[in-house]
């Protein structure tokens, strides 16, 4: 049986759409921020990282979004993964670069102190991030010209990764409806039963006029 360890509005919606999209069964298990959850001696257990995502298969924890979206689709839903081996490669770069750049990038902007301990420059370490984030909203918009999901005509895992950071330029009030290519991808994704399962679970921000 999986379990998979979320938080309701951060980056495991992606792990948890890409879930709810395979039609595998699997559990969860929501941890509140507010109270800490993440830090239990129990869910450290399961990752002593103190994150979230985690999902719990068979052999033990898988963390880090890429690879618990890389694993489900190689063991219950192929379809969600490209099989060309160079599509393949480019779906796990641009999982990459949403994990190593992107997010660290809005990070800034609710969590300046973990960039710097000297209170004087979070304001600008928000501002940075902010304006860095914002870039990287518009890279995903040109990335998405001219294409119905974000690998091209297949849906993947990697578009349910994708729709975290347009909920997160939601919640901080930058322009997304300047985005065209974002925004109309972003209208199809919400039209898709499973991630609309995901985002009620959720309570997104998403489905908020
Ligand atoms: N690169 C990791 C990022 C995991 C991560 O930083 N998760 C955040 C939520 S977006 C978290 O659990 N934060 C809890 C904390 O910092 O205490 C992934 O993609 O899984």
């Amino acid at each position: 049986m999986l379990k998979l360890y979320y938080t309701p509005g951060v980056c495991s919606t992606a792990s948890h759409i890409g879930l709810e999209e395979s039609g595998a069964k699997y559990d969860s298990q929501a941890l509140s921020f507010a109270t800490n959850e993440q830090k239990t001696p129990e869910y450290l257990k399961i990752n002593p990282r103190g994150r979230v995502p985690a999902l719990v298969v068979d052999e033990g924890a898988i963390v880090e979004n890429t690879a618990i979206l890389d694993y489900v689709a190689a063991k219950y839903a192929p379809h969600l993964m490209p099989k060309d081996p160079v599509q393949r490669a480019r779906a796990i770069s641009l999982m990459a670069w949403f994990s190593n750049t992107v997010h660290p990038n809005f990070t800034h902007v609710g969590r300046p102190e973990r960039f710097a301990t000297d209170t004087s420059v979070h304001d600008h370490l928000k501002a940075v991030g902010r304006e860095n984030f914002y870039a990287n909203l518009k890279e995903i918009d040109g990335l998405l010209a001219g294409k119905q999901w974000i690998m091209g005509d297949a849906f993947s895992v990697v578009d349910g990764y994708a729709l975290v950071f347009y909920g997160w330029g939601k919640r901080i009030g930058l322009p997304m409806a300047d985005l065209r290519n974002y925004t109309a991808w972003k209208d199809r994704m919400l039209a898709r039963p499973a991630v609309k399962r995901v985002l009620e679970r959720e309570q997104s921000v998403l489905l908020a006029a």
